[in-house]
C-alpha cells in the first residue's frame, strides 16, 4: 500500500490530455484535490503552476509536474500496486509506442479536421484513420490475440493515454463526418472489443463529459459547425 500523499490536479475536463491524468487518479484510488482551470480565462497565479499555461498539472507533495505522459508515468510510479505500467521493459516499450502511433496515425488526423473543418480535411481524415486502425489492430494481436485492453487483459498506461482520445475521434466522427463507422474497427473483433473495453472502463465512464458538454466545447474551441446528429 502506497503512502498518503498531498495531490492537487490542475484540470480542465474537456481536455483529453487532463483526462489521461484524470483516469490514471481514478486508478489509483488516490485522495486528490482537483482544481479547475477555466481555459478561456485562466487564473492569473496559474502560470506560477505551469509557465505553459497548459493543463493536466499536478502538485505532488508540494512538487509539480505538467505533460500528461509524464503525470500518468509518474503516478504508476508512485502506486507501483496498480499495475498500470508493466515491469518487463518490452511490454513497457510496447505501451509507448502505442500511445506515440495512436497520437501521430489517429490524433494527429483529429487535430487537423479540428482546426481546418472542410471536405478535404474530412476525406484525410477517414482515410488515414482508417489506416491508423487496421495497423492500430495488428499491433493489439502482436500484444495478445484476446482483449480488451491493449496488453490482453491486463489494463495498462496505453489504455489510459489512447481511451480520451480515441472516444473524442469517434464522437467527431458521429456528429461531424457523417456518422462514419470504420470499416477497420468494424472487420476486426480484437480492435473492436478493445474500443468498447477502455471506452467502458468505469475510470474512463468517471472522468469523461457527457456527450452534450463535449459538441459544446468542442463548437465553441474549434469553430465547428453544429452537429449533424440530434
Ligand atoms: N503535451 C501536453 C498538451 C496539453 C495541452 O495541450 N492542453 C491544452 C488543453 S487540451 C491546453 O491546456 N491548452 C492551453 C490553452 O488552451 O490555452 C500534455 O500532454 O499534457
Amino acid at each position: 500500500m502506497s503512502a498518503e500523499r498531498k495531490i492537487v490536479f490542475y484540470n480542465f475536463p474537456g481536455c483529453p490530455y487532463a483526462q489521461r491524468a484524470a483516469i490514471t487518479l481514478n486508478e489509483t484510488g488516490a485522495k486528490f484535490e482537483e482544481v479547475y482551470i477555466d481555459l478561456a480565462n485562466k487564473p492569473e497565479w496559474y502560470h506560477k503552476v505551469n509557465p505553459e499555461l497548459k493543463v493536466p498539472a499536478i502538485t505532488i507533495d508540494g512538487k509539480t509536474f505538467a505533460e500528461s505522459l509524464v503525470i500518468i508515468e509518474l503516478l504508476s510510479d508512485l502506486y507501483p500496486e496498480k499495475r498500470l505500467l508493466p515491469s518487463d521493459p518490452f511490454k513497457r516499450a510496447s505501451i509507448r509506442f502505442a500511445i506515440e502511433y495512436f497520437a501521430t496515425k489517429i490524433s494527429s488526423p483529429w487535430y487537423k479536421v479540428l482546426f481546418n473543418y472542410g471536405d478535404e480535411t474530412k476525406e484525410g481524415f477517414i482515410k488515414e484513420t482508417e489506416a491508423g486502425f487496421t495497423r492500430l489492430g495488428e499491433l493489439l494481436r502482436e500484444q495478445s490475440e484476446t482483449g480488451p485492453y491493449f496488453l490482453g487483459e491486463e489494463y495498462s498506461l496505453a489504455d489510459v493515454a489512447i481511451a480520451p482520445f480515441l472516444g473524442r475521434v469517434l464522437l467527431t466522427f458521429k456528429h461531424w463526418v457523417g456518422d462514419y463507422k470504420h470499416k477497420a474497427i468494424q472487420n476486426d473483433k480484437r480492435l473492436e472489443a478493445f474500443v468498447e473495453g477502455i471506452l467502458s472502463r468505469p475510470s474512463f465512464k468517471e472522468t469523461i463529459k457527457s456527450e452534450e458538454y463535449l459538441i459544446e466545447h468542442f463548437q465553441a474551441r474549434f469553430k465547428l459547425p453544429p452537429s449533424g446528429i440530434n
